[in-house]
């Protein structure tokens, strides 16, 4: 409080009495500390801090009051609101703590919960792989083609030119469903799961007039045990061009288009002579490593584990269309030429994304499947 000021009469105005401002900035602090919760601390706010409080009633009177009192008045009052603004903030900040603390309490999740929806679902990374091929193909304007898996012997090797003592029809390479019936005087073909996609060839070329262009995705199955890099039942992709004047260059030339789509636009593909019944001439196909681009070979510092430092990965079989199959499906040899290959779905897979155990792609773990993300 000021020192007394002998010509000013500080009773002169009663609201403005030191005792009076005392008791109002009191009754603020009070009525702050007392508020429990943001929603009384308001209410206590507009009652002492607001237009009709007392203080700013207050304040308003320091103009009724003579000139040489004013200042004095001036400096309580305003000592006073501020000494209130401050305890205000103070239990404002002290509330909204203790508001945020509760929320956190009140609204906390407990990750840890078992969860109970069903997680979404996606393709396995072999269907997907096998489409992505496919619409390689079909934007070329190639037609999907199907055919059983349980399949016809004759389809699958007769059709095909494998000669009945071929080793490839033996128990120990062909899950037979039953042999060709004995005795049976017209021949009737057995049934087989089939071990390779190539009898679509034969359907496709009995069931179309050429040219005939088609590609078929699908599960084949062979007696081979499950290891690293094989397993018993596995997909391929096969291909069939028939028409007019193919050669081996549009052989080449599809396949050349087929890996710069899937791997980028400096892959290239080589052949090398290998020998299937149903094409002649035929070839084994390779395609520059995915991983080194060739770089590794003959160069230790840049060893690469996917083509084991060759250069070339292996990718499957192809060749020009035997003209015996042709014949075999009333295709006439002289007008009509053809070029086919297959692959195996599930070594694509396994160079293209470092796969190191076929069996991961087989045992349906989800831990497997999810880097490959979830597509649907
Ligand atoms: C064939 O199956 C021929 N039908 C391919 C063909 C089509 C040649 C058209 C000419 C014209 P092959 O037996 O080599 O060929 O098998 C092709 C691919 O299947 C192999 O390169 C390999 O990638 C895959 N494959 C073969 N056996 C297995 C297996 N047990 N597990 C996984 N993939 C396999």
């Amino acid at each position: 409080m000021s020192a007394p000021n002998k010509s000013y009469d500080p009773v002169e105005v009663e609201a403005l009495k030191p005792e009076e401002i005392e008791r109002m900035r009191d009754e603020a602090l009070a009525a702050f500390a007392a508020a429990g919760d943001l929603e009384q601390l308001q209410e206590a706010k507009v009652a002492h801090t607001g237009g009709t409080s007392p203080l700013a009633l207050a304040n308003r009177e320091i103009g009724a009051l003579p000139p040489h009192a004013k200042a004095d008045a001036g400096k309580r009052v305003g000592q006073a609101r501020g000494a209130v603004s401050k305890a205000l903030a103070a239990r404002q900040a002290e509330l909204e703590a203790e508001r945020d603390a509760r929320v956190l309490v009140e609204e906390a999740v407990d990750v840890t919960l078992p969860y109970d929806r069903v997680p979404a679902g996606a393709r396995h990374p072999l269907t997907t792989m096998m489409e992505r091929v496919a619409d390689v193909f079909v934007s070329m304007g190639y037609e999907i083609a199907e055919g059983p898996e349980v399949e016809a012997e004759w389809f699958n090797f007769d059709a095909l030119n494998f000669t009945p003592d071929h080793p490839a029809r033996q128990m120990q390479d062909t899950f037979f469903v039953h042999g060709a019936k004995s005795g049976d005087s017209d021949g009737e073909s057995g049934v087989i799961l089939r071990t390779h996609t190539s009898p679509v060839q034969a359907r496709a070329l009995l069931d179309r007039e050429p040219p005939v262009y088609i590609v078929c995705p699908g599960r084949v199955y062979r007696t081979d045990e499950l290891d690293a890099t094989h397993t018993p039942v596995f997909h391929q992709i096969e291909l069939l061009a028939v028409d007019e004047g193919l050669t081996m260059a549009d052989l080449k030339g599809t396949l050349d288009h087929m890996v710069q789509s899937l791997f980028g636009a400096d892959m290239k593909t080589r052949l090398r002579p290998n020998y299937f019944p149903f094409t002649e001439p035929s070839a084994e196909m390779d395609m520059l490593c995915y991983v080194c681009r060739g770089e590794s070979v003959g160069n230790p510092d840049k060893a690469c584990r996917t083509c084991s430092s060759e250069g070339w990965i292996e990718l499957g079989g192809c060749g020009m269309v035997n003209p015996r199959v042709l014949v075999a499906c009333g295709v006439d040899p002289e007008k009509y030429s053809g070029f086919a290959f297959g692959f195996g779905i599930e070594r694509m897979l396994m160079f293209r994304h470092n796969v190191e155990d076929m069996r991961d792609m087989v045992e349906g773990d989800v831990r497997f499947t999810r880097p490959f993300g979830m597509e649907i």
